[in-house]
């Protein structure tokens, strides 16, 4: 396998595809010498084969305002591989989605997916509508119109969409109800559900306790736990919330939350009801963290990132590309001792070198997020089985799969000096299962 080569043709093919070729490049870089090491995979074509989606499906969505304007959206559903389980992942709705963004994260949710044990395919979808500041009746409407044309590729044992940015149990519940209109069944089609129509038990949770779960199987390893640390987290959102129940849970302290307007820092530790306001934040559709500021009276650093505030470990759970060089160098400087990424690429390719040269614990997205997708994955067993498990089960489940990630990126990351890269562990493991699955299964 020649890298550079490949990366070569891959960016004369996909112009300006910026996420999408740095995902790719990091996973070749990693899997370089496993696939060498096999040639099976070479006769099969698999690295050729795995790097385009399956199919990638694009329509418009009308959708009118409250005053009766007519807006057209695009929408879109990328179908990577399903060699071990129909398709899954996400919806992001957020006005810088686009084809590059959606490719980078329907890419590294077939690895992720692979990683959680559970058989499921990846996929991506979403539209590049603004949720922000747009009335409820609005996002019912742009949710109708958008499964208007989604619900003809997704089903139950086809593709299976969830949330992602931009997309909570509000949309989901509404893109649910059109789908099930459409489809006249009430099969389980997306994952996220409400509890009283199929949800999970600890499904919105799940992201971020399984983030905290991986970070504490990781600082296990030193001998270390979240007892009396200080926990640095990015992003309001979903995410970042349940990280912040489970962190506060385990013993740790939350100081920092952060939006696209800055990052507020709260030395008191951000715990109970102030956990609760996050969610009131989120809801608001304004895109602030500001207000936190007012409400506890507490300070508000504009357009800044958290990661200048001195911590022990650091849970980015807001976006991709939002923690360069410059914050990795900074976190090292101040003694941060782990870093977990509950959302999608949250370090930037330079980042992550520095946290590797330095040999702090990392925990890459791939890995550390999976408890979301497998608790999708929890979710579409209980459907099947027309049964629903305590959260108590649910959560054991959801445990027990990040310790085997854990346990998976070891196997493959450690190096002779006992030193475990995270990156390269997660995604030998995760092409591994996959790639066999292809070569099993015949050029199709
Ligand atoms: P939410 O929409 O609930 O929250 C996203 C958070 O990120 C918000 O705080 C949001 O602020 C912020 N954000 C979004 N875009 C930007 C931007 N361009 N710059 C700065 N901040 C931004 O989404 P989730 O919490 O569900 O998702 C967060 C991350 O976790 C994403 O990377 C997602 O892919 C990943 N993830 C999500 C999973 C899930 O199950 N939901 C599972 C695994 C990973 P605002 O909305 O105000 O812009
Ligand atoms: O990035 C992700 O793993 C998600 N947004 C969750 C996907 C899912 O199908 O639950």
């Amino acid at each position: 396998m020649n890298v550079e080569k490949i990366m070569q043709d891959l960016q004369k093919k996909h112009p300006g595809e910026v996420e999408y070729l740095q995902a790719v490049r990091e996973v070749l870089e990693s899997i370089e010498e496993v696939y060498n090491e096999n040639p099976q995979f070479e006769t099969a074509g698999i690295l050729e084969r795995i790097v385009e989606p399956d199919r990638i499906l694009t329509f418009k969505v009308p959708w009118e305002d409250d005053n009766g304007k007519v807006h057209v959206n695009l929408g879109y559903r990328v179908q990577y591989n399903n060699a071990i389980g129909p398709y899954k992942g996400g919806l992001r709705f957020h006005p810088s989605v686009n084809l590059s963004i959606l490719k980078f994260l329907g890419f590294e949710q077939i690895f992720k997916n692979s990683l959680t044990t559970l058989p499921m395919g990846g996929g991506k979808g979403g539209s590049d509508f603004d949720p922000k500041g747009k009335s409820n009746s609005e996002v019912m409407r742009f949710c109708q119109a958008f499964m208007l044309e989604l619900w003809k590729l997704i089903g139950p044992e086809t593709d299976v969409p969830a949330g992602d940015i931009g997309v909570g149990g509000r949309e989901i519940g509404y893109l649910y109800g059109m789908y099930r209109k459409l489809a006249r069944e009430n099969t389980g089609v997306l994952t996220g559900k409400g509890i009283n129509w199929g949800g999970s038990l600890i499904r919105p949770e799940a992201t971020g306790f399984g983030n905290v779960y991986f970070a504490e199987e990781m600082l296990k390893t030193k001998g270390e736990s979240f007892k009396g640390k200080t926990v640095a987290i990015s992003g309001f959102g979903n995410v970042a919330w349940g990280a912040a129940i489970k962190v506060t849970e385990l013993g740790g302290k939350v100081v920092t939350i952060s939006g696209p307007d800055g990052y507020v820092y709260d030395p008191e530790g951000i715990s109970g009801k102030k956990i609760e306001y996050m969610l009131e934040l989120r809801a608001s559709n304004q895109d602030i963290v500001k207000p936190y500021s007012y409400e506890f009276g507490v300070e508000f650093h504009a357009n800044k990132r958290p990661w200048e505030v001195k911590c022990d470990i650091a849970l980015p759970c807001a976006t991709q590309n939002e923690l360069g060089k410059e914050d990795a160098e900074m976190l090292v400087k101040n003694g941060c001792i782990c870093v977990s990424e509950g959302a999608n690429m949250p370090s930037t390719p330079e980042a992550v070198e520095v946290f590797l040269k330095n040999k702090i614990l990392f925990g890459p997205g791939k890995a550390a997020n999976a408890g979301g997708v497998a608790t999708s994955g929890l979710e579409m067993t209980q459907n099947s089985m027309k049964l629903s498990w305590t959260p108590e089960e649910v959560d054991a489940k959801l445990h027990h799969i990040m310790k085997s990630i854990h346990s998976a990126c070891v196997k493959y990351g450690k190096n002779e000096e006992g030193y475990v890269d995270y990156v390269k562990g997660a995604n030998i493991a995760g092409f591994l299962k996959v790639a066999n699955a292809m070569v099993d299964q015949g050029l199709v």
